[in-house]
Parts: structure tokens; C-alpha cells; sequence
């Protein structure tokens, strides 16, 4: 089945390669001001088990207490979820989130991770079918934010979505709003779609969320730049950089930047780019939503709100939306 989102007109004239794709990105991005870099390139093998690591980490509490959110709501999700239907993830990272909501969905027919994360992709698929030998995987390596392709087979299928992590909150809420309606005409009219959305909260508790004691989200902010010198034959010296993450009130997002520790001039496949001292690429958003807020955002892209979790402390919350035009 082709997918033909309108999120294209980016996209160039003749197809590139991915690592093509990557360089124009970074070349676009350095030559900006500011300067700036797109999240999904955070997400090679060495980003992805970083992600993993993040996951785990005391501050970072948007993994745990969405966990808590499926395990009691999962009975509720499935209530939702029509019997038989396969189920598209989209940024599926780990799977972990699947797993823990699996046992509440005995009559789920497929399950199709969608990542652009192609190694960790593949490997996480292959682990679940041993687990599940039952449940038929099969994975996507796609950036979701272009035309891709679903298995043949798919087409006509009852056909549910799973995007948690607050992956959506990577996204400008326009581009959000966008990618929304994509996953919509993907999914098709009547879909369920469950998403995890990060909510507004205390400065310090978001913080220290993506700024870690033990600098594991320093090193994932930094990988963007060992990943460029491998792929690209860069010539940019991680030690000349340093994370910094702080949370932007008035945008209601986490802005994470690589900032220049001295004034330098950079190399990216034979071009220059210089910096002055403390110049920053800016390398990801998370917006924080009020639950009004990301119902509003999703309802402008045609999806209805079925129901909202959120765990006791009001921390994150898990939205069911239902796909109406
Ligand atoms: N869903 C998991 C992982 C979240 S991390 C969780 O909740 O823990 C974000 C995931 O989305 C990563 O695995 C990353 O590789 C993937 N991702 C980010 N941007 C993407 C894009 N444009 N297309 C496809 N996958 C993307
Ligand atoms: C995947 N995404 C929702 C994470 C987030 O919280 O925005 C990525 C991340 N960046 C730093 N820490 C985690």
C-alpha cells in the first residue's frame, strides 16, 4: 500500500539517497541562523540505544509514568481497539510499550513498527517475534514524515495506530497538526489512534529531564556529531560543544542545543561553517501540551478525542482519538 501524505513539499524533485537526504539537511541546517539540526537524525544505532538509556534514567520520567498510564489503562484501550485489527506504530524505538499493552490485545492480527532507526529496528522486531512467535511483525524502516510504503497484505485491513513517547511533541505544533492528519489518511476513517503526549509542569522537574546527573542525554545531544563525522565525512570536534537544554515558557517547549565552546569554523564534506564562541545548533523541541491544548491540536487535524489518561500526579498523559472526516 503507498501512502501519499501531502508532507512532500520538502521533499526534492528526484529522489535522493538517505545519506544524501542527511547531507543536504545538515548543510541546509549549519548554513541557517540560527542554526539548526532535524531530531530524527539523533536516532543511528549509537542514538537509539542512548534513547534506551534515557529511558531509564531517574529524571527522565516520561518513559515510567507513561508505562504506568498502559498498564492500568490497557483494559480500556482495548475496549477501544477493534478486534482483529493490525496495529501501526509509529517510532516504535524499543517495542517496550507494545509489549506491556500486548497482553491486553489477545485479538490484535499484526503489528507493524514503523522507525527510522533501520539496525535497532530490525533487531527489536526480531526479539518480539521470539517472544510473540504467535503475532505477525513486520517491521517498517521509514522516516514517517515522507511518503512510505506499508506491506502489501495491509491494504483494506482493519488498521489501528500506537505513537507513544510524546514523540509527537517533537514536532513544531503545526508540523504536528500535519503529520496527524498523515497518520489519519494512512490509518483511514473510524481509526483509533492512541498517542502519549508530555504535559506542562514545573521548569525544574523538565529540566533536569533532559539535562541528567549523569550526562546520558549530553552524550545522546552529542552523538548528532560523532554521527555526522562517520556518515558524512565531517571534520567537527565533539569536544568543542556542549549540551545544553532549558525550557521555553513561552513556546511551552524543551529546546536542546549544541553550543560552541569557542569561536572555530567547521567542515562537512568540503564545506565551512563557522561559529562564534557560544553560537548553538539548535538540535530538538519538545513541546509540553495542557490536555485542552493537544485536543485542540488534534481535532484541527481531524481526529476526535475519545478519552484522556493521565497518571496521579499529572505528569503525562495518553490521549485515544478516533480519525472522523
Ligand atoms: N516509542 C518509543 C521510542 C521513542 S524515541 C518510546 O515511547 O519509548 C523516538 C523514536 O522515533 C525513535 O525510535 C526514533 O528512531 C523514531 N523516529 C524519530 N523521528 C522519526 C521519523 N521522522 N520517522 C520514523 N521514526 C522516527
Ligand atoms: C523521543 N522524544 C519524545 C524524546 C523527548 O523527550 O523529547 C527525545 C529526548 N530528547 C532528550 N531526551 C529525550
Amino acid at each position: 500500500m503507498t501512502i501519499d501524505p501531502r508532507l512532500t513539499a520538502s521533499s526534492p524533485a528526484t529522489p535522493m539517497s538517505e545519506n544524501g537526504l542527511f547531507l543536504a539537511d545538515v548543510w541546509d541546517g549549519l548554513g541557517a541562523s540560527p542554526k539548526a539540526l532535524p531530531a530524527k537524525y539523533f536516532y543511528d544505532a549509537a542514538g537509539s540505544a542512548l534513547f534506551e538509556q534515557i529511558t531509564a534514567l531517574p529524571e527522565y520520567y516520561p518513559t515510567r509514568t507513561e508505562l504506568g498510564i498502559l498498564d492500568e489503562r490497557g483494559p480500556d484501550i482495548a475496549a477501544l481497539l477493534p478486534d482483529g485489527a493490525a496495529l501501526v506504530e509509529f517510532g516504535s524505538g524499543s517495542t517496550a510499550k507494545l509489549r506491556r499493552l500486548l497482553r491486553h490485545l489477545p485479538g490484535l492480527s499484526a503489528y507493524l513498527p514503523v522507525d527510522v532507526s533501520g539496525d535497532f529496528l530490525r533487531e527489536q522486531a526480531e526479539t518480539l517475534r521470539g517472544d510473540f512467535p504467535d503475532l505477525t511483525v513486520e517491521p517498517v524502516v521509514a522516516d514517517f514524515t515522507r511518503p512510505f510504503t506499508l506491506p502489501e497484505g495491509f491494504k483494506g485491513r482493519a488498521l489501528a495506530g500506537f505513537f507513544p513517547g510524546s514523540t509527537i511533541g517533537n514536532f513544531e505544533p503545526g508540523e504536528a497538526a500535519r503529520l496527524l492528519d498523515v497518520f489519519g489518511r494512512i490509518l483511514g476513517t473510524g481509526a483509533m489512534l492512541v498517542l502519549g503526549v508530555d504535559l506542562v509542569k514545573d521548569r525544574a522537574v523538565l529540566e533536569a529531564a533532559y539535562d541528567d546527573a549523569a550526562g546520558v542525554t549530553a552524550a545522546f545531544n552529542l552523538n548528532l556529531i560523532t554521527r555526522i563525522n562517520r556518515e558524512l565525512d565531517g571534520e567537527i570536534d565533539p569536544d568543542s560543544f556542549a549540551h545544553r537544554a532549558f525550557f521555553n515558557e513561552a513556546a511551552s517547549r524543551i529546546e536542546m542545543h549544541l553550543v560552541s565552546r569557542r569561536a572555530q569554523t567547521v567542515r562537512v564534506a568540503g564545506r565551512s561553517f563557522a561559529f562564534a564562541e557560544g553560537e548553538s545548533i539548535h538540535t530538538e523541541n519538545s513541546y509540553k501540551y495542557t490536555l485542552d491544548g493537544f485536543r485542540a491540536l488534534a481535532a484541527r487535524a481531524g481526529w476526535a478525542s475519545l478519552e484522556a489518561w493521565t497518571d496521579p500526579d499529572g505528569l503525562f498523559s495518553l490521549h485515544a482519538l478516533r480519525r472522523e472526516d
